[in-house]
């Protein structure tokens, strides 16, 4: 390791840790390390205040180290560290299921434990198998995911999803038989759209065309993020996801919903599904659900979902799946504090409310350097820079890097800008994510 980068991690050794998703040759050679966390701020290893413009990794949606997540979290470690759920409970998890179930749509109501989205992704397709086999319809095994979708890192969520990167390694564990919808994005015709464009509800007949060539008998599930985000923010256009659920009740397909960022209020509603007003079968959750406190995911399944697998079964248990941590109790009780916080502050209103601030602020770099789009919703925006000639994805790392010296947290991802702010942001916090940007953006070759 350099001086410098020796330096920056406070004499820490940064070799034993294989760091996910990162250039480890590079970071290693200067790293950035974050000591502690208050609202909406890191404080960094060198004692800097760096304003948190990306809610951690999209999921701090209360805000950092709120004292009563705190007090919970601490109270269980102290009181019960860990209970089986299988075959036994513990009061935690019940409760914190009955919680997360307020909040979801309709009659999502039934909520299976995970520790993570990835985990959450291929627990809903599991779930989907069961359910068809449950009815008889066993032969229903195909998935239809799309490009540009992220659903984690299983072998499940990487045969759904659409990055090519995190297929390609592994192509030979891919799931057999799963088909891909096109994403949505299109430049061309929606650059600078405000909230929801206009353009697109006909790409949702791709999937009536993919019906077609595979036959309904053969697929299980369509599954989609209702804003594709962490792929460079797309947002869908009016009128598509009502088209895709159209489709799927043609043919008896289930359709699910990936709710790991757009959920607990980044648009502004509980989930994704009340702010469209589309409700899937199964919704998948994690980050947000109990502010990442603790590793933490769930699916919601609706009584159909439910109870067809639950009632079909022959006496026994009545799905073959699950996870040692499942609900478990430190989990469950910052999941329980986050929810109540939420609730108590109505931080989804107050997100609804900042929306139209959010979206000012962020279409304010329409005309700064680099800048082919702007988009947004709720509080979620990219702003997508051209990439420099034979080096894509240099820039907005540049960007990212020179944002974070000067005291604002981004996301980017290829030459995208995201941006998802904790929902407790303040406008004048809005006001200097975006002005640093703007700044960092002139400087920027
Ligand atoms: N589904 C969706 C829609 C996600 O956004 C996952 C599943 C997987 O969740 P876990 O908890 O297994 O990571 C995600 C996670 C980024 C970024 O930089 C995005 C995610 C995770 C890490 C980084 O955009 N999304
Ligand atoms: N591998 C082995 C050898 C195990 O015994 C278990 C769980 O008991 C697992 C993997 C799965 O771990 P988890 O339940 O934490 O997903």
């Amino acid at each position: 390791m350099n001086e410098r980068a020796q330096a920056n991690a406070g004499g820490t050794d940064l070799a034993a840790f294989w760091m996910p998703f990162t250039n480890n040759r590079q970071f290693k050679s200067a790293p950035r390390l974050l000591a502690s966390a208050k609202g909406m701020y890191y404080t960094s290893h060198d004692g800097r205040r760096i304003l948190d413009g990306t809610a951690g990794l999209w999921c701090v949606n209360a805000g950092h180290c709120r004292d009563e997540i705190v007090a919970a979290v601490q109270a269980q470690a102290a009181e019960m560290d860990f209970a089986p759920t299988f075959q036994m409970g513990h009061p935690k998890a019940f409760e914190a299921a009955t919680k997360i179930a307020r909040h979801t749509p309709e009659d999502l109501k039934h909520i299976f434990f995970v520790n993570s989205g990835s985990e959450a992704v291929d627990t809903a397709l599991k779930i989907a198998l069961a359910y068809h086999r449950s009815r008889g319809e066993g032969q229903r095994t195909r998935f239809i995911g799309r490009e540009r979708g992220y659903h984690g890192v299983g072998f499940g969520g990487i045969s759904v999803g659409g990055i090519a990167p995190n297929r390609k390694a592994f192509s030979g564990g891919l799931l057999p038989a799963v088909d891909h919808l096109p994403h949505t994005l299109n430049i061309k015709e929606a650059a600078f759209s405000k909230g929801q464009p206009k353009w697109g509800a006909h790409l949702a007949d791709e999937l009536e065309r993919l019906v077609t060539l595979h036959d309904a008998s053969t697929i299980a599930a369509v599954i989609v993020e209702p804003v594709a985000s962490s792929t460079g923010v797309l947002i869908p256009p009016e009128g598509y996801l009502q088209r895709l659920r159209q489709i799927c009740d043609r043919h008896g397909i289930l359709l699910i919903f990936d709710e790991v960022i757009t959920g607990w209020g980044r648009l502004g509603a509980p989930f994704a599904a009340q702010y469209f007003g589309v409700t899937p079968d199964l919704l998948t959750m994690a980050k947000g659900t109990n502010n990442a406190a603790a590793p933490m995911g769930a699916v919601a399944a609706s009584t159909r979902v439910h109870d067809s697998i639950i009632n079909g079964a022959p006496a026994g248990i009545e799905l073959f799946h699950g996870y040692t941590y499942s609900g478990h109790p430190i989990a469950a009780a910052a999941a329980c504090a986050t929810i109540d916080l939420y609730e108590r502050e109505g931080l989804f209103e107050r997100a609804a409310r900042m929306a139209p601030v959010f979206e000012n602020a962020i279409h304010k770099l329409r005309d700064a350097r680099h800048v082919i789009d702007v988009r947004n919703l709720g509080l979620v925006g990219g702003v997508e820079l051209a990439p420099r000639d034979g080096a894509p994805g240099t820039r907005a790392y540049d960007v990212f890097v020179r944002c974070y010296e000067k005291g604002v947290l981004t996301r980017y991802t290829g030459d995208i800008l995201a941006f998802s702010p904790p929902l407790i942001v303040e406008e004048e916090q809005i006001e200097q994510i975006f002005k640093t940007v703007g700044e960092v953006l002139k400087e920027t070759e």
